[in-house]
């Protein structure tokens, strides 16, 4: 089992910045996380960040027989890229939505998700514990 994990635009700034809103928490600290939960279940995993649009569209078309599963932290883009949703639907690599915070209790424009109906469920508002439990859910997502 191969997972991918994709982290969109500021992410890079986890722990540096809004400590309130996502934490102290580092995108690198939660990698080690998602690193030592992932070998205990046996899963092999890459994870990646950029804060490009079509970086995150090239990376979704490589997993393509590459990957079983992605795990998608879309950032800002969820709630305004039909590129992500396209490439998503296209590629058919099953992909679960996640976020840190709890995007429904946040901001109007936060509560919509152009991807959310092309990916298989969204985990959300559990900070750095939602890539955890996306690990979890990415193990079964075939049953
Ligand atoms: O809660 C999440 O994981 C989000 O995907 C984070 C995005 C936001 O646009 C989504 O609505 C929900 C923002 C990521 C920006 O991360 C920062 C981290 C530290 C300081 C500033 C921004």
């Amino acid at each position: 089992m191969k997972i991918l994990f994709l982290n969109g635009p500021n992410l890079n700034l986890l722990g540096t910045r809004e400590p309130e809103i996502y934490g102290r928490t580092t995108l690198a600290d939660i990698e080690a996380k998602v690193r030592e939960r992932a070998a205990k279940l046996g899963a092999e995993i890459a994870f990646r960040q950029t804060n490009q649009e079509g970086e995150l569209v090239a990376w979704i078309q490589e997993a393509k027989g590459k990957f079983d599963v992605i795990v998608l932290n879309a950032a800002a883009y969820t709630h305004t890229s039909v590129a992500l949703r396209d490439a998503i639907s296209a590629v058919g690599v099953p992909t679960i939505e996640i976020h840190l915070s709890n995007v429904h209790a946040r901001e109007e424009f936060r509560h919509k998700s152009l991807i959310a109906p092309v990916c298989r469920g969204q985990i959300c508002g559990f900070g750095a514990n939602s890539y955890i439990l996306a690990v979890e859910a990415a193990v079964t997502v075939n049953g």
